[in-house]
């Protein structure tokens, strides 16, 4: 039996799917990954502006580079890998979606429930009182935005290097690894933690572990099955070929 039927069996027996997303999965957007050639890290180093003391000691430059990359999300829309990752949860028994990524475009491509493990992009909030903050975040002459109740500096609803996941995200990511019969990681690098362990803990579990990735990552020795291939393409044509073959 070729690999690809192995995997279609897998799926048609397994009561619980779980994926994995990274910047990978939006990169068909028009998305840049944070290590692929000319990514998003490429011009600036991860810890520089992804962390609480990169933003406290560059705040213009960091806050100016999630302006623009709000500004290339808002100018985007969920690619056909995401559509298919919305499908999966339609047709397998229990789905769990969980993502590196603060873009939602799974979100907007229709998925529900979806695990944010970095947080997200789109809110903001105030790095001294924790206000929310709802208020504009593109201002004029590179002002920043500041806190209504208590003038604070206002960052991005992410997490950052150095920073804690949310727990309760964590905890639902490490039950559905340990308990589904397939896991996916698709389109990232699995070289950040504890997101990176996701796949380990699944493949530890006994899940069947497919990674999906045009290149080869340190996860790729672990991976029972790999579609070397982009996932806008990969995955549609596997949800099509696994819905000819229940048929
Ligand atoms: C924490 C949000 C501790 C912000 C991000 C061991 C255990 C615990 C922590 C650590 C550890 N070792 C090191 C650490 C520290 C650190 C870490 O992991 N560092 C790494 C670099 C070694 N981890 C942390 O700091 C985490 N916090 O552990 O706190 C703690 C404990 C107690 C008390 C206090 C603190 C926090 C990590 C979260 C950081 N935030 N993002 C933002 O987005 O701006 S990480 C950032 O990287 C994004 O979220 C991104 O998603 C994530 C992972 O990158 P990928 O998504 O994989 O993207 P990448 O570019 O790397 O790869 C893209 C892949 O796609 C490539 O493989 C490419 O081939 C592929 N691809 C390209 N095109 C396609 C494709 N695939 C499919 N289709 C395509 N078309
Ligand atoms: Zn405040």
């Amino acid at each position: 039996m070729n690999i690809f039927d192995t995997l279609l069996e897998r799926l048609a027996a397994a009561e619980h799917v779980a994926v994995l997303t990274g910047a990978g999965v939006s990169a068909e957007s028009g998305i840049k990954t944070f290590r692929d050639p000319g990514g998003l890290w490429a011009k600036y180093n991860p810890a520089e502006l992804a962390s609480m003391d990169g933003f406290m000691a560059n705040t213009e430059l960091v806050w100016s580079w999630y302006m623009h990359r709000v500004e290339t999300i808002n100018n985007t829309k969920p690619n056909p890998g995401h559509k298919a990752i919305a499908e999966m949860a339609e047709i397998f028994p229990k789905f769990t979606l969980i993502t590196q990524n603060v873009d939602r475009l799974h979100h907007r491509a229709g998925s529900e429930d979806v695990i944010e493990l970095h947080g997200n992009i789109v809110e903001n909030y105030c790095v001294d009182c924790k206000s929310p903050y709802e208020g504009e975040t593109n201002l004029p002459d590179k002002q920043l935005p500041q806190c209504e109740a208590c003038g604070g500096k206002i960052r991005p609803n992410v997490v950052w290097f150095g920073e804690m996941l949310p727990v309760k995200a964590l905890q639902d990511a490490e039950e559905a690894a340990s308990t589904c019969d397939v896991f996916f990681s698709a389109g990232t690098s699995a070289e950040v933690y504890p997101a990176a362990n996701l796949p380990i803990i699944a493949k530890q579990a006994g899940a069947l572990l497919v990674e999906v990735n045009p290149n080869a990552t340190v996860l790729s020795q672990y991976a029972d099955i790999k579609l070397k291939a982009p996932s806008g393409k990969a995955l549609p044509e596997m949800m099509d070929k696994y819905k000819n073959f229940i048929k």
